[in-house]
């Protein structure tokens, strides 16, 4: 192939996104309750050991590109957008007044608002750490974005606690930190009360988002189980204002299966809303667009999702790869997550509908049929061919991901 120069780059972008084929309307794109994150969208490119690759990119342009693609809400953290040094001041009323028209003239909506607690240095130690100066200031920022939430319509508040853990040992309680972790949720949802009431609006719902690293080596609340003990723990003075916010790559970074952390979390109705994306077990959180690794284990947590009737939001919690242009961060990385979820969205559908699965799932739950009081060999005997089904539902399923179940066929 010829070089392609740097004025036909975009062209060849578009033109293979068109032949890709299989792109939804913006129209269809805003029936799923899917939200674009501010940090994902202007995530430059940096980390430890790399630095950016794309240049700034604003919240005007954010909301208007995530419009145009049909991105139906938008979600941030305070400082995303707001300095940490204007937060709670003139220029916070200022921005969210910008931020208010940006969404109306592009017909978004805020779903959640979060607030950052690990990346300013003042949370070197954590939002939870030994000196209360820094305790109360993590309060002040979780009660300022609690505000922030009301004034720009959201239902959500979202809270990574960060680097609530420590590097190096022998520094902390962990107990204590625990409690003091806690009292920053109570603060905010305590202003949530005060500022809901004033503006007769619902509270939000506080969502609680676990990683087991990163960006400390040890982390007091890794998992989302950790999560829910902690909901009821008895710290919390309003527990039930307070659940989840899984992200699917951070239950696999501990090597868990992301389905059935879902699953206990619907159990204790605390799925509340869901970070979005993908990646690999026991590694970084290199936040890949959902499906792009894991397609069939992302078929399989939506037929939970949708059996069990989720309706929270969808959260594009991921990050464009370096390699992505700022261009290709709408043209490409966003339109194509949205429509990698819708699709297996609707394949969850079909796999819920399909005649295989389900006759193969009642038929395994009807069991044998064996007199009552068979001792275990006979019973396992007589459940024997029946159970040989998991393995078919299993093909099922990757049949109904690569389309075979509608009759396409290869020859060699
Ligand atoms: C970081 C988290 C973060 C939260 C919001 O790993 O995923 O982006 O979702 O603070
Ligand atoms: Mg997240
Ligand atoms: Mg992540």
């Amino acid at each position: 192939m010829k070089p392609v120069p740097p004025n036909q780059q975009r062209a060849l972008v578009d033109r293979l996104v068109q032949a890709c084929g299989g792109a939804y309307s913006p129209d269809v794109r805003r029936k799923y309750f899917i939200s674009g994150p501010q940090w994902a969208a202007s995530y430059q490119g940096q980390a430890l050991f790399h630095a950016p690759t794309r240049s700034a990119i604003g919240f005007e342009d954010v909301i208007r590109e995530y419009g145009k693609i049909g991105i139906g809400y938008w979600c941030t953290h305070d400082s995303d957008v707001i300095p940490a040094e204007q937060l709670g001041r003139d220029g916070q009323c200022e921005i969210v007044a910008r931020i208010q028209k940006s969404l109306a003239d592009h017909g978004l909506k805020c779903s959640m608002v979060t607030t950052e607690t690990f990346f300013h240095e003042v949370f070197a130690a954590g939002p939870a750490a030994e000196s209360p100066e820094i305790r109360e200031y993590a309060a002040y920022r979780v009660r300022n974005t609690v505000d922030i939430g009301h004034e720009l319509g959201a239902q959500f508040a979202v809270y990574w606690p960060g680097s609530l853990g420590y590097y190096t040992q022998g520094a902390i309680d962990e107990t204590q930190s625990l409690r003091w972790y806690a009292d920053a949720l109570n603060a905010a949802c305590e202003r949530d009360i005060e500022v809901a009431k004033k503006k007769n609006r619902p509270t939000l719902k506080h969502c609680l988002e676990a990683k087991p690293f990163e960006p400390q080596a040890e982390i007091l609340l890794p998992t989302s189980d950790a999560m829910l003990a902690f909901i009821g723990s008895g710290l919390l003075r309003h527990p039930e204002m307070v659940g989840l916010n899984p992200e699917y790559l951070h239950e696999l970074m501990w090597g868990g299966a992301p389905r059935a952390a879902l699953a206990r979390a619907l159990l204790a109705g605390k799925l509340w809303h869901f970070d979005i994306n993908d990646g690999y077990r026991l590694k970084h959180d290199v936040d890949i667009g959902v499906g792009l690794v894991n397609p069939l284990d992302w078929l399989n947590v939506l037929v939970l999702l949708r059996a069990h009737n989720y309706a929270g939001p969808f959260n594009l919690d991921y990050k464009p790869p370096r390699t992505t242009s700022n261009y290709g961060v709408f043209a490409v990385s966003f339109p194509s997550a949205v429509d990698r979820f819708i699709t297996l969205w609707e394949m969850a559908g079909e796999v819920r509908e399909d005649a295989i699965v389900r006759e193969a799932t009642e038929a395994l739950k009807a069991g044998s049929g064996v007199a009552a009081g068979a001792d275990g060999k006979a019973i396992a005997d007589a459940n024997k061919e029946l159970l040989t089904l998991h393995e078919l539902i299993a093909h099922r399923l990757v049949q109904i991901l690569l389309g075979l179940h509608r009759g396409r066929q290869y020859f060699a």
